[in-house]
C-alpha cells in the first residue's frame, strides 16, 4: 500500500520547502517538491531529495554508545536508554552538587526545531545559564543591529515583488536561509525585479545581476557608507520619511563626509562609479529591498556592518513598504520566554560565561569561542561537563585546534547526533537521534518569521534513535523536574500551539500557519525603539560606549594585510549541497561535491603555478590546511574563497575522520577582540598564503 504525505523539508538545512513523501510498507520510497507549497512552489534542492538516503543510511547511529577506550579511539559499549539516561542524570546531579550547575554547558549549533528551546528550558531548570551556541556568528548580529535601529528583523517582501533586490553577502539562491526559499527570489526576478549583488565571488546569480559589487572581504561597512553618501549627495534620500521617522540624520550626513568615494574605493576595491550606480538603482527603483546575508556577521565589527545596511534601508524609505523590507509577524504561539522558563534563572545574564562581556541581552547564548575558552582555561570559571546537540564544534567553531583540546579536557562529554562525527568521537556518551519525518515536529517556532511550519512524523526512526525533544524531556523527568517536563512529548507540541487554539493533530492538517502581514505599522504605533523612530544615531550604543553612528574600522587581522607572508585575503561561503559540516556521508551529495574546493582567480593560479584541480596549502597565522584549487573566472586575484565544513567520514577513527586536513577553522582565530555588541569573530577577510602541494595531496 502506497500513501503520499505532505510535509516541509527540515534538518537538512533551515528547511521549509513543501514536500510530497511517498511511503510504502513503512519506508519512504520517494521525496518530491510540493507544487502547492506557498513558500517553495515545488522547489526542492539536492539536500531535500537526499532525505531518503539520510533516513536509510547504514551509518545512522541507532543505539546509545558509552566510551570504553580513550577519547576518539572509537571503542564503545552499546547500552540501552535506561542506562544512558541514568549515567547522564547521575553525572548532572553529581557535577551540580560538587561544582555548581553553572559548570555544566549545553550547546547547539544552528537551531533546527523545538529542541533548542527545550535545551534552554532544561538548562534553566537545572540552574545553568550556560547554553553555548553560534548565534554570534549567525543571525544575531543582523537581528540585534536591526532591532536597535528600527525595532524588528527585516524580511524581504519578495511576493509583492520589489523592483530592486540587493543580495548583500547572501547567496540565497543556494542557501535558502531560514526558510526564505529562493524560489521566491527567482519568481520576483521573473517578474522583473532588478538585482544588485554584493559579493566578492561569482555565484549562480551574479550573471543575472544588473550590478555586481565585489568588495574586499570584511569591508561591507565602508561600502554601505559609500552608497549612503551618494544618496545624500545626489538627493536620493527619502527625506519625507527621514524627517518624520528617523533621528540622527544630520549626524549621519556629517559622518558620511568621511567617506568620499575615492576613499571607499580604496578600502573596498569596488570602483567608485559602480558604487554610485548601485546607490542610484537601489534608491530610485522603488520599492527596493535588501537581503542581508551571513557574510555581514563574520568580522569583529559585524554589528557595524549590519547597522550600516539597516540605515541604508531607512534612508531609501523602504521600511515596512509593500515590496520593501518588512516586519515579520509570527503567528500566535506560546511565548518563548515562557517556553524556556526564563524566570527560573533571573540572574542568568550576569551568571553566563559571557557575563562580563556585556553583549546585547538578545544574545541569549554564550558565544562559541567563550565556551572554548572556559573549557580550556577555566576562565571565568571551570566547566566540567557539556551536553552537545546538533553541533560539530570541531568543524564549526573558530580555532579548531583549541576546540579539540578544550573538548578533550572535559570531565564528561555527551553528544546527541545522527551520525558519528569528529566531535561525537570525543564523547563519553553518544546519543542516537531521530531525524526529520521520524517524529512530530514544528518548524520555525521562536524565529522572527511570518509563518510556522508543520513537520509531522511519517515513519519510525531506525533502531532505538530518539528525537532530541524526547531525550531532553525524559532527562528532565529523570532528574526529578516533573513539574517542568511532560508525561509524553505530544503534550509539548500541544502546549506550544495552545495560543493558536489548535492541537498538533489539527495543526498538522493545516501544515502552515501565517501571522498577519502589516505594512507601515509605525504610523499607528511608532517604531519599537526608545525614540519611536528609526535610530540612525543609536543612543543605546552610545550608552554602551560604542559608536552611535555607523563607521568603518579595519579588522585587526586585515589591518596587517596585504603582507609579504600573507598576500591574499581569505573568505568562505556555504556549500550548496551540504549543511556546514554535515552530510558528507550521503552518497548523492558527495557525488556532486566530492572534495573541498578552494576558489582562486586565474591570475593567482598562473602566478603560483597552480593548475585547476591541484591540491594546495592554504596557510594563515593559525595553521595550514589542504584543499583542491578551483580556478574561477571573475574572482578578484587577491581573494581566495576556501571550502568550509570539511571532514572525511570515510577515513575512520584513526585520523579522527581527517578532521583537520581541510577544515577552514584550523585557520581562524578565537581570541579577542570580538565584536563588542554581538561577540562576532573574524571568519572572513583573513590574510592568507597559498602554495601548491606536492604529490596528489
Ligand atoms: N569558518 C566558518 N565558520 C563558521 C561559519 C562560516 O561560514 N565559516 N558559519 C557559522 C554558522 S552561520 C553556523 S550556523 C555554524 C554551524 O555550526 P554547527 O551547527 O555546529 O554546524 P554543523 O556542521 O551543521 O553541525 C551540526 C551537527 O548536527 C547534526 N545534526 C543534524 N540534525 C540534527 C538533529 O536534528 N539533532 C541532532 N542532535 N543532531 C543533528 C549533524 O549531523 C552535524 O554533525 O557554524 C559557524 N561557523
Ligand atoms: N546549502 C547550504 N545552505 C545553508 C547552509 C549551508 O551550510 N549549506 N547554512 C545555513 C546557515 S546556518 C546560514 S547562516 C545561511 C547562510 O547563507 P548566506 O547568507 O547565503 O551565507 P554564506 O553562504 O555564508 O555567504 C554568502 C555569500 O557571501 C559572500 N561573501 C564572502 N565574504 C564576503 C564579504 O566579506 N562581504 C560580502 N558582502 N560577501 C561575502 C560569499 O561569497 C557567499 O556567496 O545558510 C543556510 N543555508
Ligand atoms: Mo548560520
Amino acid at each position: 500500500m502506497e500513501k503520499v504525505y505532505r510535509t516541509h523539508c527540515a534538518r537538512m538545512d533551515h528547511g521549509g520547502c513543501g514536500l510530497l513523501v511517498t511511503v510504502k510498507d513503512g519506508q519512504v520510497t520517494k521525496v518530491e517538491g510540493d507544487p502547492d507549497c506557498p513558500i517553495s512552489f515545488g522547489f526542492v534542492c539536492p539536500k531535500g531529495l537526499a532525505a531518503i538516503e539520510r533516513l536509510h543510511h547504514p551509518h545512522r547511529l541507532t543505539r546509545p554508545l558509552l566510551r570504553v577506550g580513550s577519547r576518539g579511539e572509537g571503542r564503545w559499549r552499546v547500552i540501552g536508554w535506561d542506562e544512558a539516561l541514568e549515567i547522564l542524570s547521575r553525572k548532572i546531579r553529581e557535577v551540580s552538587q560538587r561544582e555548581g550547575p553553572n559548570s555544566i554547558v549545553f550547546a547547539q549549533g544552528a537551531p533546527k526545531g523545538l529542541e533548542f528551546w527545550l535545551m534552554m528550558r532544561l538548562a534553566n531548570v537545572i540552574g545553568s545559564p550556560n547554553v553555548a551556541g553560534i548565534g554570534n556568528m549567525c543571525h544575531m548580529p543582523r537581528e540585534i543591529s536591526s532591532v536597535l535601529t528600527f525595532g524588528f528583523w527585516p524580511e524581504v517582501d519578495y511576493d509583492h515583488p520589489p523592483r530592486c533586490i540587493v543580495l548583500w553577502g547572501s547567496n540565497l539562491d543556494q542557501t535558502n536561509e531560514e526558510s526564505t526559499i529562493s524560489s521566491r527570489l527567482r519568481r520576483a526576478l521573473d517578474r522583473g525585479s532588478s538585482l544588485i549583488i554584493v559579493d566578492p565571488r561569482p555565484t549562480r546569480m551574479t550573471s543575472k545581476a544588473r550590478i555586481w559589487l565585489r568588495p574586499r572581504p570584511g569591508t561591507d561597512v565602508a561600502l554601505a557608507m559609500g552608497m549612503m553618501r551618494v544618496m545624500v549627495e545626489e538627493g536620493l534620500v527619502d527625506m519625507e520619511f527621514v524627517r518624520k521617522w528617523t533621528v540622527g540624520f544630520q549626524e549621519l550626513a556629517e559622518r558620511l563626509k568621511d567617506y568620499p568615494l575615492e576613499r571607499v574605493e580604496e578600502i573596498t576595491w569596488v570602483p567608485a562609479h559602480l558604487i554610485r550606480e548601485a546607490a542610484r538603482l537601489y534608491s530610485k527603483e522603488r520599492p527596493s529591498a535588501i537581503q542581508m546575508g551571513n557574510a555581514l556577521e563574520h568580522t569583529t565589527s559585524a554589528h557595524q556592518a549590519c547597522r550600516a545596511v539597516a540605515c541604508l534601508m531607512a534612508l531609501s524609505g523602504n521600511l515596512e513598504e509593500p515590496g520593501g523590507n518588512v516586519r515579520p509577524s509570527p503567528p500566535a504561539f506560546m511565548r518563548l520566554r515562557e517556553f524556556v522558563l526564563m524566570d527560573r534563572l533571573p540572574e542568568r545574564r550576569k551568571m553566563m560565561l559571557s557575563g562580563s562581556w556585556n553583549f546585547h541581552p538578545l544574545l541569549a547564548t554564550v558565544p562559541a569561542q567563550l565556551a572554548t575558552k572556559a573549557f580550556l582555561e577555566g576562565d571565568p570559571h571551570p566547566i566540567k561537563m557539556a551536553y552537545l546537540q546538533g553541533t560539530n564544534p570541531l568543524l564549526s567553531y573558530p580555532d579548531s585546534n583549541r576546540v579539540r583540546k578544550a573538548l578533550e579536557g572535559l570531565e564528561f562529554l555527551a553528544v546527541a547526533e545522527i551520525f558519528m562525527t569528529p566531535t561525537a568521537a570525543l564523547a563519553d556518551l553518544v546519543l542516537p537521534v531521530a531525524t526529520h519525518m521520524e517524529f512530530d515536529d514544528i518548524g520555525n517556532y521562536g524565529l522572527p518569521k511570518s509563518f510556522v511550519l508543520g513537520r509531522p512524523k511519517i515513519v519510525d526512526p531506525p533502531g532505538e534513535a530518539w528525537s532530541d525533544i524526547r531525550i531532553l524531556n525524559q532527562l528532565g523527568r529523570r532528574l526529578g523536574f516533573k513539574d517542568a517536563f511532560w508525561e509524553d512529548e505530544a503534550q509539548i507540541l500541544d502546549a506550544v500551539l495552545s495560543p493558536s487554539g489548535l492541537t498538533y493533530e489539527e495543526f498538522k492538517e493545516r501544515l502552515i500557519l501565517w501571522g498577519e502581514r502589516t505594512y507601515r505599522s509605525y504610523i499607528q504605533q511608532g517604531f519599537r525603539t526608545p525614540s519611536g523612530k528609526v535610530e540612525l544615531r543609536c543612543d543605546q550604543l552610545r550608552e554602551r560606549g560604542l559608536d552611535p553612528l555607523p563607521g568603518f574600522e579595519e579588522t585587526t587581522e586585515a589591518a596587517s594585510s596585504p603582507s609579504k607572508d600573507y598576500p591574499f585575503i581569505l573568505t568562505s561561503a556555504k556549500n550548496p549541497v551540504f549543511f556546514h559540516s554535515a552530510w558528507r556521508q550521503i552518497p548523492s551529495l558527495r557525488k556532486i561535491s566530492p572534495e573541498p574546493l578552494c576558489e582562486i582567480a586565474p591570475e593567482t593560479a598562473a602566478l603560483l603555478g597552480i593548475g585547476d584541480g591541484e591540491w594546495i596549502w592554504i596557510r594563515t597565522e593559525k595553521g595550514s590546511i589542504r584543499q583542491k584549487a578551483k580556478i574561477v573566472q571573475g574572482l578578484d586575484p587577491r581573494v581566495v574563497c576556501a571550502a568550509y565544513g570539511w571532514w572525511y567520514p570515510e577515513r575512520g577513527y584513526e585520523t579522527l575522520f581527517g578532521w583537520k586536513d581541510a577544515n577552514i577553522n584550523v585557520l581562524t582565530c578565537d581570541s579577542p577582540p570580538f565584536d563588542p555588541l554581538v561577540g562576532s569573530v573574524n571568519l572572513r577577510g583573513i590574510p592568507c598564503a597559498l602554495e601548491r602541494a606536492q604529490g596528489d595531496g
